[in-house]
């Protein structure tokens, strides 16, 4: 599967974004196995802010287990923002923000055994992104504004992907941030190669129709 394929219908979760569950790890690995029986393209393990496993054990078995998942119905494992679990588990990608380790060194650092995808928020950062060739992907938003994450940036809008494909900017591109499923078409016309979602998986009532409309041709 080639990048821009990958990144067509991405799935970013821990066990915080299970609220509702009594046991939330498990809840987790139920609807991560349902998105892969429907389709899901990528998945990135990110447990993170309030409710998040602590215990690094606790952190590697999830995350080993999530991976296993994966690994079955081969589809990429990606880590959020933790070099050395990524490293352990060999996982296929490590995904960072602009805030975490700075990228020229987590590129160094990874010597191309894994990929490498970058969190970015406006234009002027994902132009910045686009010239170094050790980013395999960027993610772009939040589009709209998201619930999942406290701390995230303005919402940057639809137009915003079609200003940076206009620009002539062309790294594969997941965009992110309060996509609801029927969104997909919308954004990938827009000029983004995929979506990756938190609530619209997380939180839907039916898996299999969420899928099918992330997938959608039209
Ligand atoms: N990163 P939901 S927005 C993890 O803008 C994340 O980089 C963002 O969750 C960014 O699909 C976001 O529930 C949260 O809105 C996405």
């Amino acid at each position: 599967m080639n990048v821009r394929e990958m990144l067509r219908a991405y799935f970013v979760a821990g066990s915080q974004d299970f609220k509702q569950a009594t046991n939330r790890p498990q809840a987790l690995l139920d609807c991560l196995e349902q998105a892969l029986k429907c389709g899901l393209t990528c998945y990135q393990f990110r447990e993170k802010g309030a409710g998040a496993l602590q215990h690094r054990d606790d952190i590697m078995h999830l995350a080993k287990a999530a991976q296993a998942l994966c690994q079955r119905y081969h589809v990429p494992f990606f880590i959020d923002d933790d070099l050395q679990l990524a490293l352990t588990l060999h996982a296929d990608g490590i995904h960072v923000g602009q805030g975490d380790m700075p990228i020229l060194e987590l590129i160094a650092r990874v010597q191309g055994r894994m990929l490498v995808g970058l969190s970015t928020h406006n234009i002027a950062q994902f132009s910045a992104a686009n010239t170094i060739s050790g980013i395999d992907y960027c993610g772009f938003g939040p589009i709209f504004p998201t619930q999942s994450k406290p701390d995230a940036d303005p919402a940057v809008g639809v137009e915003a992907i079609r200003a940076v494909r206009a620009a002539g900017l062309e790294k594969p591109m997941v965009a992110i941030g309060g996509i609801r499923s029927e969104d997909a078409v919308t954004i990938r016309a827009a000029g983004a190669d995929g979506v990756a979602v938190i609530s619209a998986i997380a939180q839907s009532g039916d898996v299999p129709r969420t899928l099918a409309q992330l997938l959608a041709t039209k």
